[in-house]
């Protein structure tokens, strides 16, 4: 009568009480007979189990370094195949893997050694398409591993929109962060009159962004001011992000751990050639600062990524700036905040239209010793309308979707060749 009562009002209890009878006798015959043990399909539960554990550590291992087997997301793999597993066996969703049994059956990895490290992302509500876009390659491609963190940093308030879109796609922490007034605008002590007088004559020359003072802004702040950003200050490194860019391939190491362990300051995917009419006096102003402060040139400068010609001109070569994974001790450094003082008093971000990719390369190329600026060549990156794609074992490695053969590396406007002279 009760037997009956219980399978007819509720079958799935009554079942886990037959599972729970069966696990218990299974126990009991496994303690007094060996061969019952090694026999019984339970031991093979958890060999399976440890099997499908080993395929997800195995195929990891092939392509992401050491480093990954500490990380978090190792525990939610391992849940993963904990369900896909039971799931293909005929118990189903009654039988938990005892957690004793799990954490004798493989050993839990302790946590992940991550670098002091975020995601920097400067850009406007109206940017985001492409910040979604943006975002979701790098966690698909790297961060889901991860988890490093992201800052999005704007001049006005991001919207509630925009902040929950950007929510979702990723479980690190997010911070939205307004950019103080004065490290965005335009100077009071800037001559107007002669900011205008420079967009016109450059405007006047067809180049892009010549009449746009918020592009200036922007170009400003990248040089002087994001790593003094108060969401910045709890981080060593940063991995610059822009909207509508893409990255093409699985990220197999972590390049911040890179960064750190080989004393980097500065990388990058793509160098090239800068529009000289951006930067007209740029040279000549770096060359009065080296002038007075001789003692910020590296010894074992990078000045012929720079010149051709021991530093009387400037080749126009930087590094695209808009992929940046550097180290903002560097820029919070004594050379560069003299140097970008110096800048500043020019007024050149104003009265020309100085990039921060040109201030940042000349500034690694010159403080920092030629070993520490890094080129990622296995970072498929793309930020229109070039790209730089890995080849040979680093685009199969990185499963690439990018076509091999179209890579800026070597185009007639690329630096890469001059940034590899320097370590011949
Ligand atoms: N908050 C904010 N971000 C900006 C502004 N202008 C540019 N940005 C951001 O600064 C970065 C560089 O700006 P872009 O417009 O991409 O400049 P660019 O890369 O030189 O040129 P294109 O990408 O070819 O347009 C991007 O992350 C933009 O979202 C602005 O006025 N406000
Ligand atoms: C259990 O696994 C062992 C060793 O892998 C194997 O010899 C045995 O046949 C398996 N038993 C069952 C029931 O699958
Ligand atoms: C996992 O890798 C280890 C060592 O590389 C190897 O001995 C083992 O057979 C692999 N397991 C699977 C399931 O591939
Ligand atoms: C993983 O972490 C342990 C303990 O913190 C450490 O001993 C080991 O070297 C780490 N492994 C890697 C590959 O970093
Ligand atoms: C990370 O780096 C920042 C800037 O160098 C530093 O202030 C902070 O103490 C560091 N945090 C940790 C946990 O090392
Ligand atoms: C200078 O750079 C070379 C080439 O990478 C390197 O081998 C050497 O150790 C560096 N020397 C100093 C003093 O940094
Ligand atoms: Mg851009």
């Amino acid at each position: 009568m009760a037997a009956f009562s219980l399978f007819s009002s509720s079958p799935r209890r009554f079942i886990l009480v037959i599972i729970v009878a069966v696990v218990t006798i299974h126990y009991v015959l496994s303690m007094l007979h060996n061969d019952y043990s090694r026999l019984a399909s339970f031991s093979n539960i958890s060999e399976k189990w440890q099997q499908a554990h080993d395929r997800v550590f195995n195929s990891t291992a092939a392509t992401l370094p050491p480093l990954f087997l500490n990380d978090t997301d190792y525990d939610d793999d391992l849940s993963v195949v904990t369900t896909t597993e039971t799931e293909t066996t005929t118990t189903t969703e009654l039988i938990e893997v005892p957690t004793a049994e799990t954490t004798t059956a493989v050993d839990i990895p302790s946590p992940p050694k991550r670098a002091n490290a975020t995601f920097v992302f400067l850009c406007r509500n109206s940017d985001l398409n492409g910040v979604v876009s943006s975002m979701r390659q790098m966690e698909d491609r790297f961060n889901r591993h991860y988890g490093y963190p992201w800052v999005l940093l704007n001049e006005e308030p991001f919207t509630e929109e925009f902040k929950e879109r950007v929510r979702v796609l990723t479980d690190a922490p997010i911070q939205f962060g307004l950019i103080p007034h004065d490290h965005w605008y335009q100077p009071d002590w800037i001559d107007e009159d002669r900011a205008r007088a420079g967009r016109s004559r450059m405007m006047a020359q067809g180049i892009i962004y010549a009449g746009s003072v918020p592009y200036r802004n922007m170009c400003r702040f990248n040089s002087g001011f994001f790593f003094k950003h108060e969401l910045l200050q709890q981080y060593r490194y940063y991995w610059r992000v822009e909207p509508g860019v893409q990255f093409f391939c699985d990220v197999t190491y972590d390049p911040f751990v890179y960064m750190q362990e080989h004393n980097k300051v500065y990388s990058f995917t793509i160098s090239l050639i800068e529009w000289e009419p951006t930067i007209p006096t740029l040279w000549s102003t770096t060359k009065e600062f080296i002038k007075r402060n001789p003692e910020y040139l590296h010894p074992n400068n990078s000045l012929r990524f720079l010149s051709d010609n021991g530093g009387v001109g400037y080749n126009l070569c930087h590094f695209w700036s808009n992929f940046e994974i550097a180290d903002m001790e560097f820029w919070r450094g004594e050379a560069y905040q003299k140097f970008f003082d110096h800048l500043e008093s020019k007024g050149g971000f104003y009265y020309e239209r100085w990039g921060d990719a040109p201030v940042h390369s000349i500034a690694a190329s010159l403080f920092a010793s030629k070993d520490q600026v890094h080129f990622f060549r296995d970072i498929g990156y793309r930020h229109d309308p070039f790209q730089h794609c890995p080849s040979g074992e680093d685009w199969t490695r990185g499963r690439c979707s990018c076509d091999p053969k179209d890579s800026f590396d070597y185009a007639p406007n690329s630096c890469l060749k001059r940034f590899e002279a320097l370590y011949e």
